[in-house]
């Protein structure tokens, strides 16, 4: 697996284990060792798949992980994990509470420890204090509701102290998994209280579900709160957890490139076009370092001007895509901003058409526009890679398409 990168550099340097999730990463900067962290879902969303990326990051990263299990068996954790395409390899081991539950037998192997009565209080901490003996990176318990479940708040509680010991003595990190399915308010407060970080998974509801985001609640090895309040994400299959960015607006000129740098930067775009002009609108989904984004094109056409508001409608960002060889333009680029009404969203100026002679330089077209020294311009290449020669590769279109992207995926969260 590509080494993770935040979208501002974060990589694999500090610490070990890591959330491999963006923003948690950006932000945590990634779990040190002897820390706790509690992953805490409302019962409307599942929290499964933060545990099935957090151990994938982690083992494709050489740290070993061992997984406390009693919410289902092995083999259909494995099978799912697979399914959101996180393969376990051999840093992968886990202890298993359930199958003795369900009196299916398992056998050990060695990467598979069993449990053979999980109702035994004292067998189930015994095994699990013993084999953190061995020294793990990371221990991951899915999940610890049910555990406080089956036994109760009390015995969850001095569990989770011993192993807290544990992991200190042995340099490693622990992520429980924990479902608030309505328990008593102290009894969830104490298990706050005792963590070192607590992210908090909710669902906006009205009737049904449509939307799931995560919080950082605390996190105490960070000095400054992080910096989001909370984060839209998506479950994606295969692909795991993405922070989800719902509508990006993009406009400008005609023929600045709009559908061009949409096409660039996504996988399945499709644009509504007649005789190379679009004339309703382009949809492309973007993934790019842990970020899924729907962007939405509009036409450039004056005639199509009506569609402007409309489009405009609950995006939550702007690209505004220029010609760089086109400073005529820039006017009615700035009069399809306002036409938008999308004023006070974050903006991130596309150049585009930066290997043209005669493109302007950054500066000069800052100034032409009279662009706020807040706002970032990035220049791009955003034509279609099969229709440039490929004896003279374009070194600025990848470059440029994701300097924008991460640029004004910065400002969304
Ligand atoms: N040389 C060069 N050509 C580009 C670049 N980006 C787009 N083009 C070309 O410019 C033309 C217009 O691109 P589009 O992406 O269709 O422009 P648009 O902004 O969507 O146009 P409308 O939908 O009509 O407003 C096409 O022929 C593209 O191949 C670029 O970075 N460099
Ligand atoms: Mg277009």
């Amino acid at each position: 697996m590509a080494e993770y990168k935040g979208l501002d550099g974060v990589t694999d340097k500090d610490f070990d284990p890591y959330f491999g999730i963006a923003k948690l990463d950006e932000q945590l900067k990634g779990i040190p060792s002897k820390k706790m962290v509690l992953i805490s879902a409302s019962p409307s969303v599942g929290n499964e798949v933060f545990g099935y990326q957090i151990i994938h990051k982690n083992i494709t990263s050489d740290v070993k992980v061992l997984v406390f299990l009693n919410r289902t068996s092995p083999q259909s954790y494995l099978t799912d994990m697979k399914e959101y395409d996180f393969p376990a390899n051999d840093n992968l081991f886990i202890i298993d509470a359930y199958s003795g539950i369900t009196g299916i037998k398992s056998d050990e192997t060695d990467h598979i420890r069993v449990i053979n009565n999980p109702y035994d209080k004292e067998e189930v901490k015994t095994r699990v204090l013993k084999e953190l003996e061995n020294g793990y990176g990371l221990f991951v318990i899915d999940s610890f509701s049910l555990l406080a479940d089956f036994f109760d708040f009390s015995f969850a509680d001095s569990f989770m102290n011993d192993i807290k010991q544990k992991i200190i003595n042995k340099d490693s990190a622990a992520v429980l998994l924990f479902t608030d399915w309505g328990y008593e308010k102290q009894n969830v407060d104490k298990i706050i209280s005792n963590v070192n970080s607590t992210i908090e998974i909710k669902g906006i509801e009205k009737r049904v579900i449509f939307g799931q985001y995560f919080a950082v609640l605390k996190c105490d090895w960070i000095e400054e709160n992080p910096t989001f309040s909370s984060v839209l994400f998506k479950a994606i299959k295969p692909g795991g957890i993405k922070v989800y960015f719902p509508k990006i607006l993009v406009t400008g000129p005609t023929d600045a490139g709009k559908s061009s740098f949409i096409h660039s930067a996504s996988k399945n775009a499709v644009s509504v076009d007649k005789l190379g002009g679009t004339i309703a609108l382009d949809h492309g989904t973007v993934d790019f370092q842990g970020y899924r984004a729907d962007l939405f094109g509009t036409p450039g056409q004056e005639r199509f001007d009506p569609l402007l508001k409309m489009l405009g409608g609950e995006a939550i960002g702007v690209f505004l895509v220029v010609d760089s060889t086109k400073p005529e333009q820039f006017p009615r680029a700035v009069e399809m901003l306002r036409k938008t009404e999308t004023y006070g969203l974050p903006v991130v100026v596309i150049a585009n058409k930066a290997d043209l002679n005669g493109s302007l330089k950054k500066e000069d077209i800052r100034e032409k526009l009279h662009l706020d020294s807040a706002i970032t311009l990035v220049q791009t290449v955003a034509e279609d890679l099969s229709k440039v020669d490929p004896n003279e590769p374009i070194k600025l279109k990848e470059e440029g398409v994701n300097e924008a992207l991460s640029a004004l995926f910065k400002q969304l969260t």
